[in-house]
């Protein structure tokens, strides 16, 4: 095939040599391919179309059961050494690992196409942005790329004869489990998934790129690319702040991206605008701030739980051009249901896993939607889009967020003391595992700034890249740590988050404004009961005060659980963060 760019054609004759696909198929982008696609889609039960009427361009897609959510165990930092992928990553020298996966990948893609998708990681031509190419055997993965990302004749035209893109090489072949592997090569900016079709899997310019060849490439060019959402926030005042926050999968990022304030707030006048719900790439400008672009350009959502009190604006964004993934099929009316979506569960549905779905299973408690049925909606549909969302020199952060899902511990919000000590912060993290990987859901895990997953190369790397980074802005953003799911011992959460959440954003705002109060403490600076915004919500300071406490027995429970961590990194772990342990250990001990 011919190419502007060399190293996009000898990429795409090497690749259908070794798939054996039997037409290859260049995704332009145009309105009159994509529908053919869906179509093609339809006919071949790839995709049902839904209600059209009620859900206009909607379809929904069903995967194997065996092949729902991100496989970490079989994800790989394939490098030249070993080191170079550190200790937290799963690793294959990088010639074993191309040798063991040409095996798999010879004639894939027998008796079908190969489609490749010229995209775009942020806007098209924007300096932050980053193209790739992805070829691929499935016509769901061009669909979800389509609307995730900008793809097209447009983005080769960007690219012209250069050779500086990201090679992805997706192959669903036959959905083998035991052969499925997810292998980044960060130094050669290239990727190969095999043997899944699933979202995180094979969406290549996601987690694959935006996140672990990227934060690759940030180490190397001195910028980041982190797990974060984007907001910004609109005071009475018409100013507009921005927050960009990292917790880990299904911990909240499109929560509290697409928040709706509170009654009391939304008639001051406070307004949120989502510039992104997963993914920041972040580089210092010219003026010492640190800037943030979101390199997506739709969102791959968690369907259960979203509905019109927790999330109107999430679900909004679904009711139009949007695929849905492993939820319910409402035969009803041909739409869609999930758990948490409304107390009506339809009587008549098809689960997630394709089978009747009725009376008697919902009484035997079995699931309509699997736990992490996603939708790819578009970011245009988005009413709370900010305006900011395609500004190519992306917005102006003024505070950090880290937070996880911690039943104890972890207080309401906390404020670290000053950029290193937000390192650390965001280097301690550690959440309950979530159904958005394989594997046990519920176990506490470090989780650190929520890039376990992601993070392309060594962490102790990654957090000397963070500390050098605070000394390469000069304006440097605030850093806080908030927990939305501390619980009674009953196990009840005991903040109502979602909307009210705000209050907590507030309080972050006026930190970095100078204008509200903290108590400093053993981890950081943290509010009094009475700092927080309460108005309207039915909590009194003393079930504030509860959430906002430092339990000193926990903390150091949890100061020997860092340092069982941090031991995994040695000699590597940057001294700063040795340090902010130490100074942990003896506030704990005073
Ligand atoms: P990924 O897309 O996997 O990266 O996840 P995410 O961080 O965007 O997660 P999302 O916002 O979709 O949240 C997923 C889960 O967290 C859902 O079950 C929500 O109901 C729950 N959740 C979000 N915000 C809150 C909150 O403030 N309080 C509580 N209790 N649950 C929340
Ligand atoms: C996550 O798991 O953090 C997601 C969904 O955002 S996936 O794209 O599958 O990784
Ligand atoms: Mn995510």
């Amino acid at each position: 095939m011919q190419f502007l760019s060399k190293g996009v054609e000898k990429f795409v004759d090497e690749s259908v040599e070794l798939c054996q696909p039997d037409k290859v198929v260049v995704i332009d982008g145009s309105e009159a391919q994509l529908a053919a696609l869906r179509e093609e889609a339809v006919a071949t039960g790839e995709m049902i179309k839904l209600n059209q009427e009620l859900l206009p361009g909607c379809y929904l897609h069903r995967t194997l059961p065996n092949d729902v959510a991100r496989v970490e165990g079989r994800t790989f930092i394939c490098t030249e050494k070993k080191e170079t992928a550190g200790p937290t990553n799963n690793w294959m020298q990088k010639d074993e690992a191309y040798a063991m996966l040409k095996e798999i990948y010879k004639g894939a893609m027998k008796g079908r196409t190969m489609y490749v998708i010229p995209y775009s990681m942020g806007a098209v031509g924007s300096p932050f942005s980053k193209i790739g190419i992805e070829l691929t055997d499935s016509i769901y993965v061009v669909l979800n790329m389509a609307i995730m990302t900008r793809i097209g004749q447009r983005v080769l035209d960007q690219l012209g004869t250069s050779d500086d893109f990201v090679r992805g090489l997706h192959s669903k072949a036959e959905v083998d489990a035991d052969k499925r592997y997810i292998c980044q090569f960060p130094e050669d900016n290239t990727i190969m998934s095999v043997n899944s079709a699933y979202g995180g899997n094979v969406l290549l310019g996601k987690k694959c790129f935006a996140l672990r060849i990227a934060s690759y490439q940030g180490w190397h060019e001195g910028w980041m690319a982190e797990h974060m959402l984007i907001l910004g926030l609109e005071k009475p005042n018409g100013e507009t702040k921005y927050i960009a926050a990292a917790f880990p999968s299904a911990c909240g990022k499109t929560n509290l991206a697409m928040l709706i304030p509170p009654e009391e707030f939304a008639k001051k006048g406070y307004k949120i605008h989502t510039v992104g719900d997963d993914i920041a790439w972040i580089r210092v400008g010219a003026d010492g701030r640190l800037y943030a672009i979101n390199p997506e350009n739709g969102f791959f959502g968690v369907a259960p739980g979203t509905n019109n009190k927790s999330n109107p604006n999430a679900l909004a964004s679904t009711r139009k051009n949007t695929i849905f993934t492993n939820v319910c099929h409402n035969l009803e009316n041909n739409t869609v249901w999930w758990e948490g979506l409304d107390k009506n569960p339809p009587k008549n549905a098809i689960d997630w896993q394709g089978n009747p779905w009725g009376e008697k299973e919902q009484a035997e408690g079995v699931k309509g939607a699997h736990p992490n049925s996603r939708f790819t909606a578009p970011a245009i549909n988005c009413p709370c889009l900010s305006s900011e969302f395609e500004n190519p020199q992306g917005v102006p952060l003024d505070a950090i967020v880290f937070g996880g899902r911690r039943a104890k511990t972890a207080p309401l919000v906390y404020e670290a003391r000053d950029w290193n000590h937000g390192v650390f912060v965001g280097s301690i993290m550690a959440s309950e595992t979530t159904a958005a990987a394989s594997g046990a859901v519920g176990v506490v895990r470090r989780d650190p700034m929520a890039m376990l997953p992601f993070c392309g190369y060594n962490m102790a790397e990654y957090f000397a890249h963070w500390v050098e980074m605070g000394t390469k802005a000069e304006k440097r953003p605030k850093i806080f740590n908030v927990n939305w799911f501390r619980t009674d011992d009953e196990g009840h959460f005991l903040w109502p988050g979602f909307g009210d959440n705000l209050r907590v954003l507030d309080w972050i705002i006026r930190r970095t404004e100078g204008t509200a109060e903290a108590v400093e403490t053993a981890i950081g600076y943290v509010p009094n009961p009475a700092d927080i915004n309460l108005e309207g919500l039915d909590m009194t300071e003393a079930d504030i005060a509860e959430l906002l406490t430092v339990d000193k027995e926990l903390w150091l429970q949890d100061a020997q659980g860092i340092e069982e961590f941090y031991a995994k990194f040695g000699e590597q772990l940057p001294k700063e963060l040795r340090d902010e342990l130490d100074r942990l250990k003896s506030n704990l001990n005073k």
